[in-house]
């Protein structure tokens, strides 16, 4: 069934208001979405009727705070088709491919392997793979882009040799808007003998996930873009990968017996979360999966098509105007050049419209250069946005255009 934006909407408190004294059309939701009330309410719910630290207190604040936590694990593993003893809870994405880049790769890496990624990867993944080539004498590979912004399969069996350790890449562009067969790629790179880590940031918000089925090695998200809280996300590793990686962060909640001199660990998933982690966070993150459960990720990823297609068709009739990606196959996402105005002074020109979009190169510098330009401005959908949205959107893009009318073509 299709779901309804604006019966959706409804569940957002922060998207009635307005901005600039226009209705506010939120279009950065690749940065971050907003949060329904179910969220809002299980976080202030958790911290008004059931808050006391993890694992420890043997009283009933702190038993319903572990069940709370662990509860939330357990569906974060349902959620992407994994065992609860395979989620590491971490900030978000970043902290997650961070510490399996140091967990995992630095340990299994030796002068001359290979990491291979791709230019379209999001600064976090792509600064802890230069890290950790640095620091191993390993070397970065990259898969060539097409024109429109896609990996074919022959160049990544080419790219991918049996020196190579691991394969990272992002399931979804943040940028491009290209979706990646992560499912090939993981084959490829098992039958060359390297694992691959997929960057989910831009994937979970907005489709089915099943690691197992995908048979990925490591998957990285964050909670803030899928209607969760700031601060919380996941890594997802194999058991087996986990439990032969040593923990990063040493103190209290990961140790089972401290001596003076030396220490042991709790098993996985534990020892890889020291000190108090983010409760209210998980709670708030299980909340957003239920949500996003009862609207269907398979109906959000039919809307969010529905309206990126809708949205290529409205913006490339501007005169002008570049639109960056593929044309078929992608997120829910458009980036864009309007003539050579700067995508600074087309935001704030839709800012004053109440129209919130992105402008900037969206840590994703590697790529900028690939496309030639210093950077983009971009409009990204989300559940709750609707046609409408995007007809605001080709108007005031229509009204930038007169309004700097010298600087387009
Ligand atoms: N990977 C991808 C593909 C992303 O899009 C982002 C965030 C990250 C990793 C990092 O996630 P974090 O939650 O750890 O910060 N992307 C963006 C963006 O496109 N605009 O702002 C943040």
């Amino acid at each position: 069934m299709a779901l309804d934006p604006l019966a959706l909407k409804e569940e957002f408190p922060i998207l009635h208001q307005e901005v600039n004294g226009h209705p506010l059309v939120y279009l950065d939701n690749a940065a971050t979405s907003q949060k329904p009330r179910a969220v809002l309410d299980a976080m202030r719910r958790y911290y008004e009727r059931d808050n006391a630290n993890v694992h420890r207190g043997v009283h009933t604040l702190g038993a319903r705070a572990t069940e709370a936590y662990e509860g939330a694990r357990e569906k974060v593993a349902r959620f992407l088709n994994a065992e609860p003893r395979e989620i590491i809870f971490t900030r978000g994405t970043t902290s997650a491919i961070n510490l399996a880049a140091h967990g995992y790769a630095r340990k299994h890496l030796r002068e001359g392997d290979e990491i291979v990624i791709t230019p379209m990867e999001h600064h976090s993944n792509l600064i802890p793979w230069q890290e950790a080539a640095r620091k191993t004498g390993a070397v970065l590979k990259y898969i060539p882009l097409q024109p429109d912004g896609t990996i074919r399969l022959e160049d990544v069996e080419r790219t991918v040799t049996d020196r190579t350790r691991i394969v990272a890449i992002t399931a979804a562009s943040n940028v491009l808007g290209t979706v990646n067969p992560v499912d090939r790629i993981a084959e490829i790179a098992h039958r060359k003998g390297a694992v691959i880590l997929v960057d989910g940031a831009q994937s979970t918000p907005h489709m089915k996930v099943d690691v197992k089925a995908w048979d990925v090695d490591f998957y990285a998200f964050s909670g803030h873009k899928m209607c969760g809280p700031t601060g919380i996300g996941a890594l997802y590793g194999k058991a087996a990968l986990l439990d032969a990686m040593d923990p990063l962060d040493f103190g209290g909640e990961m140790i089972e017996v401290v001596e003076l001199y030396e220490s042991t660990w709790k098993e996985i998933p534990w020892k890889f979360e020291g000190g108090t982690p983010n409760i209210a966070g998980a709670v708030g993150l299980a909340a957003a999966i239920e949500f996003l459960e009862q609207v269907g990720l398979d109906n959000i990823a039919a809307h969010e098509r529905k309206l990126a297609a809708y949205a290529l068709e409205r913006l490339t009739a501007i005169e002008g105007i570049t639109v960056y990606g593929p044309r078929h196959d992608r997120v829910g996402l458009v980036t864009f050049n309007l003539g050579d105005i700067h995508p600074h002074d087309v935001s704030t020109v839709l800012d004053a419209e109440g129209i919130a979009i992105r402008a900037g190169h969206h840590c994703c510098q590697p790529l900028m250069r690939w496309l030639n330009v210093t950077a983009t401005a971009r409009a990204s959908f989300y559940l709750y946005n609707t046609e409408s949205d995007i007809d605001r959107l080709a108007e005031a893009l229509v009204k930038t255009k007169e309004f700097f009318g010298h600087a387009v073509g």
